[in-house]
């Protein structure tokens, strides 16, 4: 899963896609460099960002969802807001990439209207504080307790096992411990019998083991989701797309899932 972040303010790369065209040619550039989805995101999620007003939200994202839809392209739409996830999936879009696991007001009933697939994601707290005090028992158990729970939800309110993805949410109201341990740990949250998705391209855990600033994270990327791949993750979230994809086709010809040519 390719990132395209149409926001001003991102962590990794505010601004430099804020326009819809510069977005549409960053996010055809992922694709040639072997993404299978594109995660389309108008609001930062990055610890302490401002929310976005809806209409805004909906100006960054349609426009570039409507240009990639239009190729044929499968596009998830990173947002937390119900008006965005009804107008998204009518636009087309694949899957709705919730970092607050359809807790919004309306956001459950929006999805299971759709026939589009869901990501689940855990966040302790909420963007603006969330990284101030993490706190946890045992991380990868409560982590694990509320994506079970979450999925419970959906199936209840109608949307199928087999639209939901869950995401242990690194970085969202964790440390680096918290984070290592999730990663560890995370052919626990693979038992829970739906797919993984991990997102720790240029994250801060990444920069807090090598020193390295965020553009400089991208060898550690590929590192810690080779990791989730051994673990089972089966959809890794990067900017890094054409790096992810050269260590996924080593590690594919390895462990037997691509038998090459004779
Ligand atoms: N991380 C970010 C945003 N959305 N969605 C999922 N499912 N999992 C993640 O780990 C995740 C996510 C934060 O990364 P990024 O999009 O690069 O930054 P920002 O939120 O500042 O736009």
């Amino acid at each position: 899963m390719g990132i395209v972040n149409v926001t001003p303010d991102s962590f990794s790369d505010g601004g430099q896609f804020l326009d819809s065209r510069q977005a549409v040619s960053h996010a055809l550039k992922l694709v040639e460099q072997g993404a299978d989805i594109l995660d389309v995101g108008g609001e930062s999620t990055r610890p302490g960002a401002a929310s976005v007003p809806e209409m805004e939200e909906l100006k960054r994202v349609l426009p570039v969802l409507e240009a990639l839809v239009k190729r044929g392209l499968a596009v998830s739409v990173d947002t937390q807001n119900a008006r965005v996830m009804r107008e998204a999936i009518d636009t087309g879009a694949a899957m709705i990439n919730d970092v607050t696991a359809l807790r919004g007001i309306e956001a459950i009933e929006t999805v299971t209207k759709s026939n589009a697939a869901i990501c689940l994601m855990h966040m302790q707290g909420e963007p603006r504080t969330m990284q101030e005090v993490p706190v946890y028992q045992d991380v990868v158990h409560e982590v694990r307790g509320f994506l079970a729970e979450r999925i419970a939800a959906c199936e209840q309110a109608g949307i199928d096992r087999n639209r939901i993805v869950i995401d242990p949410g690194f970085g969202f109201g964790k440390t680096l411990e918290h984070n290592l341990a999730l990663l560890k740990g995370l052919n626990r949250l693979v038992a829970l019998g739906v797919p993984v998705l991990a997102g720790m391209s240029r994250k801060s855990m990444l920069g807090a083991l090598t020193g390295k600033p965020v553009d400089q994270r991208e060898y550690a990327g590929v590192a810690a989701n080779l990791a989730a791949v051994q673990r089972g993750a089966s959809i890794l979230r990067v900017h890094d797309v054409a790096a992810m994809k050269d260590a996924l086709k080593i590690w594919q010809a390895i462990e037997g899932e691509i038998t090459g040519e004779p």
